[in-house]
C-alpha cells in the first residue's frame, strides 16, 4: 500500500488531495471498496448461473424433441429439429466464453 501511494503521489483515499485522509474520506473509500467487492460478487454469481442455464438447456434439448416427437408434436419436433445446429453452436460459444473468462481472470492472480 505504501508504495502504491509513493507511485501515484497521493493516497487513493485523499479526495481533496490536501495530503491527508480524513475520517470522513477513509469512511468514503472503504464504502467505495465494499461496493466494488459486491458488485464483482454479483457479477461472477450472475455469470455462474448464465453458464449453468445455457449448459442445462443443451443437456435437455434432444430430451424436449423426443418428448415432442413422442406426444405428436411433429411440427416442433421439426423446428426443434431446425435450430438445433445454430442453438448448439451458440451455447457451446456462451459456455467457452464463460471457462475462458475464468482462466484469464486466474492467470491474471
Ligand atoms: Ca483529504
Amino acid at each position: 500500500m505504501a508504495e502504491e501511494i509513493e507511485q501515484a503521489g497521493f493516497h487513493p483515499a485523499d479526495t481533496n488531495g490536501d495530503g491527508k485522509v480524513t475520517k470522513e474520506e477513509q469512511e468514503l473509500y472503504l464504502e467505495f471498496r465494499r461496493k466494488e467487492l459486491e458488485d464483482a460478487d454479483a457479477m461472477r454469481d450472475a455469470q455462474r448461473s448464465m453458464a449453468w442455464f445455457a449448459l442445462f438447456g443443451m443437456l435437455l434439448y434432444p430430451a424436449i424433441v423426443l418428448i415432442a416427437n413422442i406426444i405428436g408434436m411433429d411440427q416442433a419436433a421439426k423446428i426443434l429439429g431446425d435450430m438445433a445446429a445454430v442453438y448448439f453452436v451458440s451455447v457451446a460459444a456462451i459456455v467457452a466464453a464463460f471457462f475462458g473468462a475464468q482462466a484469464v481472470g486466474k492467470a491474471k492472480k
